[in-house]
C-alpha cells in the first residue's frame, strides 16, 4: 500500500511559527491537508501569512516502532520543572544544568539542539535551526482522527515525536519546552523513563521553548539522517 507524507509548514515575516506531519493512505490526503490548514490558523503564537502543504509519496520502508509509555510528573512550578528534568538528566550527562539552561533560554529554533552528554557541546551543523525530526506518524493514522476534536492532537504528535528519536541507539534523552507561548506543559523523554509530561515547565507566556536531545555519540550524521529522513510510523505502546 501506498502512503502519503503530508506536511504543513507556517510562518509570518519569514518567521516560523509551526509546523505538523502525517504519514497517511491515498484517501485521507484531502482531508488531511484541510485539517493542517486550519490548525496552523488557529496556533497560539501567532497569525501566519503563509502557510506551505507538501504531499510526497513515499517510495521506501516504512519502520515501525512502539510508542513510549506515557506518565505525568506532580509538579507546581517551573522550580520543581526543572529540578525533575535536571533529575532526569543527571544519570546521563555530567553537564545536565548546562542542558537546562541552554534550552531555556531558546527561542525560535526550527530543529533540535544536539547535546552532547560526555562534553556538552552542541553537535547539530548550524545551531540557528537545529535538527528537525520528520517523517514520522502515528500508525492508525485517519484524517477524522478522535483526538483532533478532544484537543490532544498536541499530546500525540509529541509522543510520536518522542518515541521515534528516543528510539535510536545513539539517544540519552530528550528535554522539550513548547514553543506555544500559551502551553506550559514540557516532557522529558528516553527509553527508560518513557514519555514524562512536565506541567510548568515555563511560565505562561513565556515564548522560549525548543527541544534538546542528550546524545552519546561523536559522528552525528547517521542520527541526523534517520531524525529528518526515515519514515517511522509509532503504534501502540508495548
Ligand atoms: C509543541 O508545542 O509542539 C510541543 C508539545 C509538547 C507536549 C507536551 C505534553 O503536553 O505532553
Amino acid at each position: 500500500m501506498a502512503l502519503f507524507s503530508v506536511k504543513m509548514r507556517s510562518s509570518a515575516d519569514g518567521t516560523h511559527i509551526s509546523g505538523a506531519e502525517r504519514i497517511v493512505e491515498k484517501y485521507e490526503v484531502p482531508d488531511v491537508c484541510a485539517a493542517m490548514s486550519k490548525r496552523a490558523m488557529t496556533h497560539g503564537k501567532g497569525q501566519p501569512d503563509a502557510i506551505t502543504v507538501t504531499v510526497t509519496a513515499i517510495d521506501r520502508e516504512v519502520e515501525r516502532i512502539p510508542a513510549l509509555p506515557i506518565a505525568e510528573a506532580r509538579c507546581a512550578d517551573t522550580a520543581e520543572a526543572r529540578d525533575i528534568v535536571i533529575n532526569a538528566l543527571v544519570p546521563l550527562t555530567p553537564h545536565a544544568a548546562e542542558a537546562w539552561n541552554l534550552l531555556t533560554t531558546v527561542r525560535d529554533m526550527r530543529g533540535a539542539i544536539l547535546f552532547h552528554a560526555p562534553t556538552g557541546a552542541r553537535l547539530e551543523p548550524d545551531h540557528a535551526r537545529g535538527v528537525r525530526v520528520t517523517s514520522m506518524d502515528a500508525a492508525i493514522a485517519t484524517g477524522e482522527r478522535p483526538e483532533a476534536h478532544s484537543g490532544k492532537t498536541r499530546v500525540t504528535d509529541a509522543l510520536v515525536l518522542a518515541s521515534k528519536v528516543a528510539h535510536h541507539p545513539a539517544v540519552l534523552a530528550e528535554v522539550c519546552i513548547s514553543d506555544d507561548p500559551d502551553y506550559t506543559t514540557g516532557y522529558v523523554a528516553s527509553k527508560k523513563l518513557g514519555y514524562l509530561r512536565v506541567p510548568n515547565i515555563k511560565p505562561d507566556g513565556s515564548p522560549v521553548g525548543g527541544r534538546l536531545f542528550v546524545v552519546d555519540t561523536d559522528e552525528p550524521a547517521d542520527l541526523i539522517t534517520f531524525l529528518e529522513h526515515t519514515p517511522v510510523l509509532v503504534g501502540e505502546a508495548e
